[in-house]
C-alpha cells in the first residue's frame, strides 16, 4: 500500500520537449511521482491526497484523462439522485469536483497578475472543497490507483470506485484536442502520438493506468466500464451502474436517462461541456485556442487520423502491454 510518495525528474528530453509544446502560465514543468507524469505544482499537493479521510458513502470515478470521464461522472451523478434532473443543472465540477484539479493547474501567478480573476474553491483547492464537501460526495479522479488516498484502497471502506477505460488510439486523439484546447499545447498530433506511446504525458503510463484499476475489477467495491460499451450499449451499462450502486431503475428511467446522456444532449449541457471553462480561459488570455470538449464522441476515430506507422506502433504496444490480462477493447 502506497503511504508515501517517491518524485523524480522527467527524462530531460522529454521535459524539454513538453515545456515546448505546452505553452501557458499555469504549467511550469513536470515531474514523476511514483514513475507517473504530473505537474510540479502536483508535489505541493500529492501527500495530502495520499492522506485523505475516506466516506463510506463516496462515489469516486476514476479514469485516465479522455477515456469518457464526464459521459461517466453524468450517469453516475444522475442515477445516485434518483434522476434529479433538476439538481443535474448545477454546474458538474460543484456536484462532482475534480480530485486533482489544483495539482493540475498551477494558477499562483495569474491570481496575482490578474487581480479580477476569481476562482472557485474546487480549483483553487480541490482537495479542500472536497473534504469540506456534504455526504454523499461525488469524486472525479485521474489519478492511477496506485496515487489515490490510502484509505479509499483499504478493505474496511465501503467506498465505490467506477473506473472508466477508452481505447488507446481515441483516447489519444481526444487528449490532444483538448491538450490544444484546455492544456495550452502547441504541437502537432504526429508530437503528440510520439509523447503519448512514449507515456510522457500527464497521467501515464497510459496502459499502467488501465490495469492498476483492472486488477482491482473483482473487488465488489469497484465497477470497470469502457466507453466502447458506453457506446455501443448505454442501456445495458446505465443498468449495470445502477445496480453498482444499488439502485433499481424502471424501464422509463433508462430511456429517460439514455436521452439525457445522448452527444447530442450533453453537447448542448452548458452544466456538462465545459463551455463556461472554455470562455474564462479566453477571456484571461490562459489559453488560446478554438473547439469544444463534447468533440466527436465517437470510437474508431483515432485510427482514422493517425498516420499508418502510428497505427501499427499503437497495435504493437497494446498488444505487449495487454497481453495475458485478459482486458481488450474492440
Ligand atoms: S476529461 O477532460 O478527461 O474529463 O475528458 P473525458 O470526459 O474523459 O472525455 C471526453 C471525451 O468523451 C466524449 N464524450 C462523449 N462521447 C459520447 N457520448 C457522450 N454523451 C459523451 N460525453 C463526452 C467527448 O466528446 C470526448 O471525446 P472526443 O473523442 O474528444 O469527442
Amino acid at each position: 500500500m502506497t503511504t508515501e510518495i517517491k518524485y523524480a525528474d522527467v527524462d530531460g528530453q522529454v521535459s524539454e520537449i513538453l515545456n515546448k509544446t505546452f505553452v501557458t502560465s499555469f504549467r511550469n514543468g513536470y515531474l514523476k511521482a511514483n514513475d507517473v507524469v504530473l505537474p510540479v505544482y502536483y508535489r505541493k499537493f500529492g501527500q495530502r491526497i495520499l492522506d485523505m479521510e475516506i466516506r463510506d458513502d463516496d462515489v469516486w470515478v476514476c479514469s485516465y484523462p479522455k477515456t469518457g470521464t464526464t459521459w461517466t461522472q453524468e450517469m453516475v451523478w444522475c442515477i445516485s439522485s434518483d434522476l434529479d434532473f433538476e439538481g443535474a443543472k448545477q454546474f458538474l465540477p460543484e456536484r462532482f469536483p475534480f480530485l486533482d484539479h489544483t495539482p493540475l493547474f498551477d494558477y499562483e501567478k495569474d491570481l496575482l497578475e490578474k487581480p479580477d480573476l476569481k476562482l472557485p474553491l474546487y480549483v483553487l483547492d480541490s482537495i479542500e472543497y472536497i473534504n469540506r464537501m456534504k455526504s454523499p460526495r461525488y469524486i472525479k479522479t485521474h489519478l492511477p490507483y496506485k496515487l489515490l488516498p490510502t484509505k479509499l484502497k483499504d478493505q474496511s471502506t465501503k467506498a465505490k470506485i467506477v473506473y472508466v477505460a477508452r481505447n488507446a488510439k481515441d483516447t489519444c486523439l481526444s487528449y490532444f484536442h483538448h491538450c490544444r484546447l484546455l492544456e495550452g499545447y502547441k504541437g502537432n498530433f504526429d508530437d503528440f502520438c510520439k509523447l503519448f506511446t512514449s507515456d510522457s504525458l500527464c497521467f501515464s503510463p497510459f496502459f499502467d493506468h488501465l490495469l492498476g484499476y483492472w486488477e482491482q475489477r473483482n473487488d465488489p467495491r469497484v465497477l470497470f466500464l469502457k466507453y466502447e460499451d458506453m457506446k455501443r450499449d448505454l442501456r445495458s451499462v446505465i443498468r449495470r451502474t445502477g445496480k453498482f450502486l444499488g439502485k433499481d431503475l424502471a424501464d422509463d428511467q433508462v430511456l429517460a436517462l439514455e436521452d439525457h446522456l445522448s452527444f447530442e444532449s450533453m453537447k448542448n449541457n452548458r452544466a456538462v461541456n465545459y463551455e463556461p471553462v472554455i470562455e474564462i480561459n479566453k477571456t484571461y488570455n490562459l489559453i488560446d485556442a478554438d473547439g469544444s470538449f463534447m468533440r466527436s464522441g465517437k470510437v474508431g476515430g483515432g485510427k482514422e487520423k493517425m498516420s499508418q506507422e502510428f497505427v501499427k506502433l499503437f497495435d504493437e504496444w497494446e498488444g505487449e502491454c495487454l497481453e495475458n490480462s485478459g482486458l481488450s477493447f474492440d
